[in-house]
């Protein structure tokens, strides 16, 4: 077989590797040195105006240099995803290029405005990331649920059933292990039979701060294997394990074994010399060591101690060509930070740069020409020919031309969603039973939009009332469950039996996790080109344990309709740790997500409605519904299109402001019955009644659009005098920006202290936001 030959993954053995190691060995030296230029290059030849520091991490790069040569230009399928270590973003990128899917601009200009992006953005970068990372964890954990929204779609859709199985890949830094996020996602992959996932464990032993513990590979093992994983680890390079079977080879390899990280990192960083004097003090009496050593010069001796499994391209094709087709694999691939580069083992070399003279050594060690440093092919020795006709076949690129990013038709939502019109009863009702019924609603129709509509909840799918839509349209297991309770006949109303038809994806209570499956299944158009609507609910205070992974999930542009409930002091006797006070705040400061909170059903059954739209537009994005257990009286009214159109704007005059009007209570969600009480009671001074369904549209728009914006044109129907009482169950900066808008003088009542148990009038009275506070907001 000729070097340049590239066997097709299916051929790929532990004998079919030998092939493209010669050229993959070339390609790594590239991939080490374009990474290394790129972030010299950003740091000391580009004009830098602001004049901060640019930074890059050629450290981390040079660490998996070797891994990720081998996974993009070998092991790698057009269908399989990968979630790159944040700090590798400048060997994703010269990958990237040498493929042909970057350009030279963009790398010139990596972390400039417009260029390459410090950490893979599928947002922001321009070539081909699937999964953004940069908050460490949450990349690898990402792999886990895009895996298991790929299980759901193989058994919902015909296309991804016929579709080969992507891998979902994650290339870790070892101390993402420290995350505990990265415990519960391979706890939940394990309780869903998680396929078809790597994680590849860059183990060089090193953070941010310095050597990591040097136990740690243990507990790596026993976790993975504890939840069904394969474990392979890379320890030993092919020159290490030859060195292993001479003379002295066992005491050497003994010797290794039992080498602290520190000891390890500080001998590598010093170099050839100080190994042999460290280890001839150590075991140069034992035999067959002197001549072990004799047999390498010190720049040998250095290469050999440094030859590591992650290091070495054909131990690392092996590895990945050992493994079961479709089983979840752990590689433990044994590095070294910096590896290659002067600053090979120095603890403090997270953030290190290579001096302008460094980086020249290297060039001139890589044999490219001055002025050659962007040439994808200089100094390498195999023929620029034979790398682009290798470069042109490597398995990932196929599909290129095609396009791994995919796409899917629209799911077309009805003008109205079932059921709207039962709920226009003047019947009590909170948006909480409103959703619930809503969806039972919809679970009852033959519909694409109930058929795409997929939900899932951390253990409180019955008390955020999913049940009725759960029991219609069924929990999703890949292999049947049975409902033990049903088939013994204990009564019980909820159906909770699971099979591979089930349209709800039940997870244990770690709400980070909500967030990750619903990141994954809001990317599912674009990762497996099916279109899923995903409906997660959890209790609204509950938001903020799974915020980074909230906020993940919408800096990757995925489409989710989040239902938070129960919310704020109305949750009364639950008491202060289950009532939500910022999370209003975290809906409008979130990009990528809008949010509502309603106070009736139809108010919310138009935002469902506009919702599902949403999720789907170009320029859409998620959707987070505040919602209540407070039951209110329904309104009795039709839904007129100026209703309609300025429930989705953000806010509407229950009550228009009379002529002679002292000002208007401006109120949202769950407190629409106080403001209306309070209303009630200051009717003769013509006080205006304003219902605000979304804080955060409406203040967008008015940032956007000023005097010509929604609430500025509503508000125009109050004289400049007029006084403003803005009133939430939540903090009242959410509203209180309201009187900025037309220069109203304004009280915001809400609530900035934990709350506690009692009864809901109780507490609406202790906290300032029932009838009687919003009433004297006015007089005082
Ligand atoms: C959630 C989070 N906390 C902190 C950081 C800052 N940080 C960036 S890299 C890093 C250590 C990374 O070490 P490792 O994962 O071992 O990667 P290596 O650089 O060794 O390849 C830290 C703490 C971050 N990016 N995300
Ligand atoms: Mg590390």
């Amino acid at each position: 077989m000729s070097p340049l030959d590239n066997p097709s993954p299916s051929a790929v053995g532990p004998d079919a590797v030998a092939g493209p190691v010669a050229v993959l060995r070339e390609l790594e030296k590239k991939v080490l040195w374009l990474s290394t230029w790129m972030i010299h290059h950003a740091n000391e030849l580009r004009e830098n105006p602001g004049g901060l520091k640019v930074g890059g991490h050629q450290a981390s790069c040079a660490s998996v240099s070797a891994l990720m040569t081998a996974l993009y230009f070998h092991a790698l399928r057009p269908e399989d995803r990968v979630a790159v270590k944040p700090h590798a973003s400048p060997v994703f990128h010269a990958i990237q290029y040498l493929l042909g899917n970057q350009t030279l601009d963009k790398l010139r200009n990596f972390r400039a405005f417009g260029g390459a992006q410090s950490y893979p953005s599928r947002t922001k970068d321009t070539d081909d990331v699937d999964i953004s990372t940069g908050s460490v964890g949450l990349g690898p954990a990402m792999t886990v649920f895009t895996s298991m929204a790929q299980d759901y779609l193989r058994r919902h859709t015909a296309t991804v059933a016929a579709q080969a199985p992507g891998r979902m890949i994650a290339v870790v830094g070892d101390a993402e292990m420290d995350e505990g996020n990265m415990y519960e996602a391979l706890l939940e992959g394990w309780k869903h039979d998680l396929r078809n996932c790597w994680w590849i464990i860059d183990y060089n032993r090193q953070s941010l701060d310095g050597v990591v513990s040097d136990r740690m590979f243990r507990w790596i093992d026993r976790t993975f294997r504890g939840t069904g994983w394969t474990v392979v680890t890379l320890k030993y390079g092919k020159r290490l394990m030859a060195a292993f079977a001479k003379p002295g080879g066992r005491t050497l390899k003994r010797w290794i074994n039992k080498c602290p990280n520190d000891l390890f990192s500080a001998l590598t960083f010093q170099g050839g010399k100080y190994w042999r004097e460290q280890l001839m003090a150590d075991i140069g009496t034992e035999d067959g060591i002197a001549e072990l050593l004799a047999g390498y010069d010190d720049e040998g001796l250095q290469d050999l101690m440094t030859n590591l499994g992650g290091h070495c391209i054909e131990t690392i094709l092996e590895a990945f060509a050992s493994v079961p087709e479709d089983a979840p694999v752990c590689f433990i691939a044994y590095t070294i930070k910096g590896h290659g580069l002067p600053l090979a083992g120095h603890k403090d070399n997270h953030a290190g740069i290579l001096t302008a003279e460094q980086v020249d050594t290297l060039r001139q060690r890589l044999n490219i020409p001055e002025g050659c440093q962007w040439d994808p092919f200089a100094g390498l020795a195999a023929e620029a020919d034979g790398l682009k006709d290798f470069l042109a076949q490597v398995p990932f690129k196929k599909e290129n031309g095609r396009g791994r990013r995919k796409s899917a038709a629209l799911i077309s939502v009805p003008d109205t969603l079932p059921g709207t019109e039962d709920k226009k009863t003047g019947a009590s009702l909170s948006t909480q039973e409103a959703f619930g019924r809503i969806l039972y609603d919809i679970a009852g129709t033959d519909s694409d939009l109930a058929r795409r509509i997929v939900t899932t909840s951390p253990d409180v799918t019955q008390s955020t009332n999913l049940g009725g839509w759960v029991n219609r349209r069924g929990i999703f297991a890949r292999d049947k469950v049975a409902d033990t309770f049903r088939d013994h006949h204990v009564p019980s109303v909820q159906k909770w039996a699971a099979d591979d038809a089930g349209q709800h994806i039940e997870l244990g209570i770690a709400e980070n996790n909500l967030f990750l499956m619903l990141g994954a299944l809001g990317l599912s158009h674009e990762l497996f080109g099916e279109r899923l609507l995903p409906i997660g609910t959890l209790y609204d205070p509950f938001i903020e344990r799974g915020l980074d992974a909230l906020n993940y999930a919408c800096y990757q542009d995925s489409r989710f309709m989040l239902v938070a409930t129960p919310s704020g002091l109305s949750l009364a006797p639950e008491g202060g740790a289950h009532q939500s006070i910022a999370t209003p705040l975290i809906g409008m400061g979130q990009p990528g997500l809008t949010s509502f909170e309603p106070a009736f059903a139809d108010e919310l059954a138009e935002i469902m409605r506009w919702g599902f739209d949403h999720m789907q537009a170009d320029d859409g994005g998620a959707v987070y519904l505040r919602l209540s257990t407070l039951a209110l009286a329904q309104p009795k009214r039709t839904m007129a299109a100026k209703l309609r159109k300025e429930i989705l704007a953000g806010a509407y005059w229950r009550e228009k402001p009379g002529k002679k009007s002292k000002g208007a209570i401006i109120y949202t969600g769950a407190l629409a019955g106080e403001a209306a009480a309070a209303h009630a009671s200051l009717a003769d001074d013509g006080i205006g009644l304003l219902a605000v369904t979304s804080a955060d549209t409406l203040c967008r728009d008015w940032r956007g659009r000023g005097e010509k914006s929604h609430l500025a044109r509503l508000l125009s129907d109050l004289s400049p005098d007029a006084r403003l009482v803005t009133v939430l169950d939540g903090h009242p900066a959410a509203l209180s920006w309201a009187g900025s808008v037309a220069g109203h003088r304004t009280r915001a009542l809400g609530v900035d202290q934990f709350g506690q148990c009692g009864d809901v009038k109780e507490l609406y009275r202790a906290y300032g936001i029932d009838a009687a506070a919003i009433e004297s907001a006015f007089t005082r």
